[in-house]
């Protein structure tokens, strides 16, 4: 399925004349401010967030799995879902491939249909978290940093592998995120697995390419309950520095115990030049993998705070954006457009931070008048400027909407089928 920009713009004329006024009547208020809201709204339209292979199946847990029809089964139907996203919000123009779940079978063919979809290749992740059909040797007790050299071998020769498919297609980055840990005391031997892991970290980064990164992901705990070979950014950022240059270290914000200030680790990782991408996705629990932006939305502006003036103010070199979330029960296709309007009101609120009283008032040990900066950008209603940086590239004023209106489940049922995966109907 292919949409008509014409269409979008059709469907966007009804909003048209109440849109104006309020996008007028912000950008006033912002003006009056002495905050440029062009900037803001050319900032946001060049604005790009990767959208992950796995996320436009229906997720599951493991109890069960309620996948809907008309999910996409192949990487040329992926790259079509994340087009039709793309068309949408004009802001998720790049996906993002686990391997060898998206293995190419025909690199011209996808490259040139990704090319027709205006998507590009972000990060390639690897895959050691499972065993795939036919491997010789099993991952069950880890991969880059099991005991068995010839486990680590093999694994890491499936990242070599990893980097060959990226860079076939122009990817720039491979993500490392591992499974590999313990789930009882006394399983392993904690400096001897960091040992193992940082070597196996160290013979990937030697096949990297000149122009690529190395993203190193944490997590500290699941699927592994006693211990992650890579649990938190210290060792993730120990790792990257000892690798080298090209490598950096990811944060995925449900990646982290309850309570953490994910905001303070990004500001100092940005400050060492080492922060090199960011899964969004929000959580209350855990690694819950919902929608970003639909528990904690004050934590992911403080977050944006930090990441917008750590682009502004450091060295830092530009970041891989990424969604990371998949779960069980909404259209994904609907989820992810949430998803990224989520995360563009969260920008667009950081971006309308007056960063020079805010260091005022930081200076001066104003606490109460930080507080009050820092909320009246966070409490400052932004989707409309938002919805006008869409339409100013050509999206849909709303995409949620559109996507409903030219009810694009239907059509791609209708294209593909009923067959779910999870039922195999
Ligand atoms: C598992 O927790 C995970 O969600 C990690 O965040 C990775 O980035 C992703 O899976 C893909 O491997
Ligand atoms: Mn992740
Ligand atoms: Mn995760």
């Amino acid at each position: 399925m292919r949409l008509d920009k014409n269409r979008i713009a059709e469907l966007n004329k009804a909003h048209l004349p109440q849109h104006k006024e309020d996008a007028g009547r912000l950008i006033e208020k912002l003006y009056n401010k002495g905050i440029d809201a062009d900037s803001v709204i050319n900032k946001l339209i060049k604005f790009q967030i990767a959208i992950p292979s796995w996320a436009l199946g229906t997720g599951g847990t493991r109890f069960g799995r309620f996948s809907g029809p008309g999910e996409p089964t192949s990487l040329e139907s992926k790259i079509e879902d994340v087009g039709l996203l793309h068309a949408l919000n004009q802001s998720s123009g790049a996906i993002s491939l686990h391997i060898p779940w998206d293995v190419p079978s025909d690199v011209d063919a996808i490259c040139s249909l990704a090319k027709e979809m205006d998507v590009k290749f972000d990060a390639v992740n690897s895959n050691t978290f499972q065993d795939q059909k036919g491997q010789a040797l099993s991952y069950k007790y880890g991969s880059l940093m099991h005991v068995n050299k010839e486990v680590r071998d093999q694994a890491i020769a499936h990242n070599i592998e990893v980097i060959n498919h990226g860079t076939n297609l122009g990817a720039k980055a491979l993500t490392v995120w591992l499974a590999d840990g313990t789930c009882f005391p006394g399983q392993a031997n904690f400096r001897k697995s960091f040992e193992n892991t940082l070597d196996s970290l160290k013979q990937i980064y030697a096949e990297l390419p000149a122009d690529w990164n190395l993203l190193v992901e944490y997590k500290p705990y699941e699927p592994n309950f006693y211990s992650m070979a890579i649990p938190d950014w210290g060792t993730s950022h120990m790792m990257a520095q000892e690798l080298g240059d090209k490598a950096l270290s990811l944060v995925d914000l449900g990646h982290h115990l309850p309570n953490t200030n994910i905001e303070q680790i990004v500001a100092i990782l940005m400050m060492r030049s080492k922060l090199g991408g960011f899964h969004f996705n929000d959580s209350k629990y855990g690694d819950d993998d919902v929608t970003s932006g639909s528990l904690k939305p004050y934590q992911l502006f403080l977050i944006f705070n930090e990441l917008v003036d750590g682009m502004d103010n450091t060295d830092n070199p530009d970041l891989s954006w990424m969604i990371d979330a998949s779960h069980n029960l909404k259209d994904p296709m609907e989820d992810l457009l949430q998803a990224v309007e989520a995360i563009m009101i969260a920008y667009a609120q950081a971006l309308i931070v007056d960063r020079k009283a805010l260091a005022d008032a930081q200076e001066a040990n104003d606490i109460a008048r930080a507080q009050e900066i820092l909320q009246d950008a966070y409490r400052t209603d932004v989707r409309v400027i938002v919805a006008e940086a869409r339409i100013k590239g050509g999206a849909a004023w709303s995409p949620l909407e559109t996507y409903r209106q030219l009810d694009i489940r239907k059509a791609l049922v209708d294209e593909r089928g009923k067959y779910t995966l999870a039922t195999g109907l």
